[in-house]
């Protein structure tokens, strides 16, 4: 089996999460400059908003990075041919079973990379000829599966035979130490990255991911079926109360429509979503992509020594 380094063309073994919104070409070729593998969120962005994303990141980096594809957008047909015209090096994907897509993107010489909450659809994604899974936890943020980054990545990791990748929960070099352990050859990370000086979000946001605590984030959406991880805020809270009164689906879209760009944007701390992961307790400052990177690694090589404890 490759590594993840020599599969992707990349210095370290990790990938940034695509995070919507978010992962703009500036963050995208700053995790790519560093010797990881950016990526650029499509989110709900339309096909020629990402076509015209690729192009600046191809500006910005010269290294290979990617293009996640949020399968609930309606744009993602669309932007799934976009991702072939524009010759994108791997595309990874969240929020759905990118089965479909895999058989062209292969053709096209596009590394596949879905992003799967459980070991039955990583099974699936294989057997439709992705080179690799990014398995990722309910510790992550955003929009996520039930099961722990713990429970999960060892049991994919005997179901398939492509090399897993694993998310959730990681924002040190113990946790990648951890994840390796599991059996993954590689990590995916997001919140980390909200708090570098490359990712373009409002400082409110930043700030709140340093000054959050262990017990600060919550999941929204859990009954209407797309479980999301944000940070505890009012908005957070008014649609939990909401949603425990028994209010409409429309009711609960309403509320939550353009909070994510409220967050990001303008950093309105009372109505906008702020998506994070459980680690976001664990990041206490903001620190280039490059420090982030060569410090997650770093550690891991000092940390190798506690395993002595083991024997
Ligand atoms: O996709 C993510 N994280 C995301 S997407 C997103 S945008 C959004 N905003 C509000 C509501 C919904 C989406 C924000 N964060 N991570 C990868 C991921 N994929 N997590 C879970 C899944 C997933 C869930 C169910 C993948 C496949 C799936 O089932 C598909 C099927 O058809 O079996």
């Amino acid at each position: 089996m490759k590594n993840i380094c020599e599969l992707l063309n990349i210095k370290y073994p990790i990938i940034q999460g695509g995070m919507a919104n978010i992962a703009t070409p500036v963050l995208a070729a700053a995790v790519s400059n560093a010797g990881g593998l950016g990526l650029i969120g499509a989110g709900g962005n339309d096909a020629e908003t990402v076509r015209n994303q690729i192009r600046e990141c191809k500006t910005l980096t010269s290294n290979p990075f990617g293009v996640n594809i949020m399968l609930m957008s309606p744009h993602s047909k669309d932007i799934a041919q976009v991702v072939i015209d524009e010759k994108v090096q791997v595309v990874t994907t969240g929020a759905g079973n990118p089965g479909p897509y895999i058989e062209a993107w292969k053709n096209a010489g596009i590394k596949v990379i879905p992003v799967v909450p459980s070991v039955a659809l990583a099974k699936r994604v294989e057997r439709s000829g992705a080179d690799c899974v990014v398995v990722e936890g309910t510790e992550a943020g955003g929009h996520i599966g039930e099961l722990t980054t713990m429970a999960l990545v060892p049991q994919v990791v005997d179901a398939v035979n492509i090399p897993v990748i694993a998310a959730g929960g990681i924002g040190d070099y113990r946790q990648v130490a951890a994840a390796f352990m599991l059996g993954a050859k590689g990590v995916q990370v997001g919140t980390i990255f909200l708090a570098s000086n490359e990712c373009p979000i409002h400082e409110n946001y930043k700030n709140l991911i340093v000054d959050a605590k262990d017990t600060d984030t919550i999941v929204t959406g859990r009954k209407t079926g797309a479980p999301v991880r944000v940070l505890k805020n009012p908005m957070a809270k008014e649609y939990i109360k909401l949603s425990e009164e028994g209010a409409s689906l429309m009711e609960l879209e309403k509320l939550t429509l353009g909070s994510l760009r409220r967050a990001v944007l303008d950093g309105n701390l009372e109505t906008g979503s702020f998506m994070a992961g459980q680690v976001a307790g664990l990041i206490k400052e903001i620190r280039p992509v490059k420090q982030i990177i060569e410090d997650l690694f770093k550690g891991v090589d000092d940390y190798k020594n506690n395993l002595l404890i083991m024997k």
